[in-house]
């Protein structure tokens, strides 16, 4: 499946409209671990490799022309062989024990608590990271790329029907890195990978 997802910043009167009519689906809390080599090599590609509660979960960039670049879309594989291949990884030891032989190490530890609504059919995600930031994501998931362009239609007409702005944000790993590792938030900016603005 591909995420077709748009994060925005989340305020008392924004959190308010947007939980206004919807369903509280789940409260949940869980903790990513993010890997990387030493040289940030993945990362700077945009490819993003985490462990959430002990499962691992590779985000793949999936960019495509003439599709509005606000909304950011990712491919996500769950299945350990399928990031093995994706990363040239040998079927060898488990999936941590390959990574750490490979030049991997992990670069940050996160908990975040999110409240998880539903409303107009797209999924709302209201996150708590347990450094003091707050987020909320405005996602669906679809089958096929040709569907990515009215997915994001979807978000954005959402988001404007419930007075959340489009602004250009921070995810809760890239803010994380801003305030405690400014020589990887660097690579990225670098790489263009985040933009400063
Ligand atoms: C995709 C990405 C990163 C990995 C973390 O992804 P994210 O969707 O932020 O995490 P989360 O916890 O909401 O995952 P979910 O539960 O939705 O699967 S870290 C950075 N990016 C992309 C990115 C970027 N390139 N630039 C900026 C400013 N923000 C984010």
């Amino acid at each position: 499946m591909i995420e077709v997802e748009k994060k925005f910043i989340l305020d008392k009167e924004a959190e308010a409209k947007l939980v206004d009519g919807a369903e509280l689906l789940e409260v949940r809390t869980f903790t990513d671990i993010y890997f990387d080599t030493a040289d940030y090599s993945l990362t700077t590609k945009d490819i993003w490799l985490r462990s959430r509660d002990g499962k691992f979960q590779l985000k793949l960039p999936l960019h495509q022309d003439g599709i509005d670049t606000s909304i950011d879309q990712y491919n996500e594989l769950e299945h350990e062989d399928d990031i093995r291949e994706a990363l040239n990884l040998p079927q060898s030891q488990s999936l941590i024990e390959t990574l750490t032989e490979n030049g991997y190490r992990s670069f940050a530890a996160i908990t975040t608590t999110r409240s998880k609504y539903k409303k107009d059919d797209l999924i709302i995600d209201m996150d708590s990271a347990d450094y003091g930031y707050k987020i909320v994501e405005i996602e669906t998931l679809v089958d096929a790329k040709d569907k990515i362009e009215e997915a994001a239609r979807r978000i954005l007409d959402f988001a404007s029907r419930n007075g959340l702005t489009i602004s250009p944000i921070r995810g809760k790993l890239i803010e994380y890195l801003r305030r405690n590792d400014p020589r990887h938030y660097q690579a990225l900016v670098q790489a263009d990978v985040v933009r400063e603005e």
